[in-house]
């Protein structure tokens, strides 16, 4: 095995220089506030899960808790504890069962972003309302021509989306390819932003912000600010990118 060239290391920048910003629950977390030392490090990509046999079951758990963002312990929402959520990998033809168990005070929901899939009973319907304390059961048939690509799933509740959203709750969808595109290796990169105040929870959101639309103070890679990734020489790779940085 050839040792990494750290030449070759490239660094992940956002969608831009990162503000910094005096919001409205005063302080928040920016480039000023202890995180230098945080950009940098180790691409770290969420949790794979796979479909084998047609078939992917997997469970969700919307809670707001303590998730590590930016390399610090934050309280923010999350699916099973991870910002971004797990990574769903699925293939054309597939069924997907997904148990939401919602732990938030709010009703949630779930919607899988792009999906060819049924928008009707407990398939891709976004009037669905799982209430705090219960779960529900979706279950999604992917048809057999169904597109490859990249997907990503997140609450579709009405009047929560934004808060939801923005507080952490969305992960990524990728229907893989029949034939394969040859590579070294694929990566999964979920960009996203959120404000958090400078002891570490979401930052409020002022009334403005919610009609034009919140940008958050951090821009975030797989939860990570600038986070570095090396590549031997003549190693291929492919990027799935997901934009989670909604602007509502
Ligand atoms: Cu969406």
């Amino acid at each position: 095995m050839q040792p990494l060239n750290r030449r070759t290391a490239l660094m992940l920048g956002g969608a831009g220089a990162i503000a910094t910003v005096t919001g409205v629950a005063g302080l928040l977390w920016g480039p000023g506030s202890g995180f230098q030392s945080f950009r940098g490090q180790k691409l770290s990509e969420p949790e794979a899960l796979r479909s084998a046999d047609g078939r992917l079951q997997v469970k969700l758990s919307a809670a707001m808790g303590q998730v590590l963002i930016a390399g610090r312990d934050a309280t923010a929402l999350s699916y099973n504890g991870t910002l971004p959520g797990p990574t769903l990998f699925l293939r054309p033809g597939d069924q997907l069962n997904v148990t939401l168990e919602n732990r938030l005070m709010d009703p949630t929901n779930l919607h899988v972003h792009g999906l060819h899939v049924s928008p009707q009973g407990n398939s891709d319907n976004v009037l669905v309302s799982v209430e705090p304390g219960t779960s529900f059961d979706y279950e999604y048939f992917l048809p057999a021509d169904h597109p490859p690509g990249v997907y990503w799933y997140h609450p579709h509740h009405h009047g929560r989306v934004a808060d939801q959203l923005f507080g952490g709750l969305y992960g990524a969808i990728i229907i893989q390819d029949p034939q394969s595109v040859p590579v070294t290796r694929e990566r999964v990169l979920v960009i996203s932003d959120i404000s958090l105040t400078a002891g570490g929870s979401i930052a409020a959101v002022a009334a403005t912000e919610k009609m034009m639309g919140r940008e958050g103070a951090l821009v975030l890679v797989n939860g990570q600010l600038k986070p570095a990734l090396a590549a031997r020489p003549a190693e291929r790779e492919r990027w799935r990118i997901v934009n989670a940085a909604h602007r509502n």
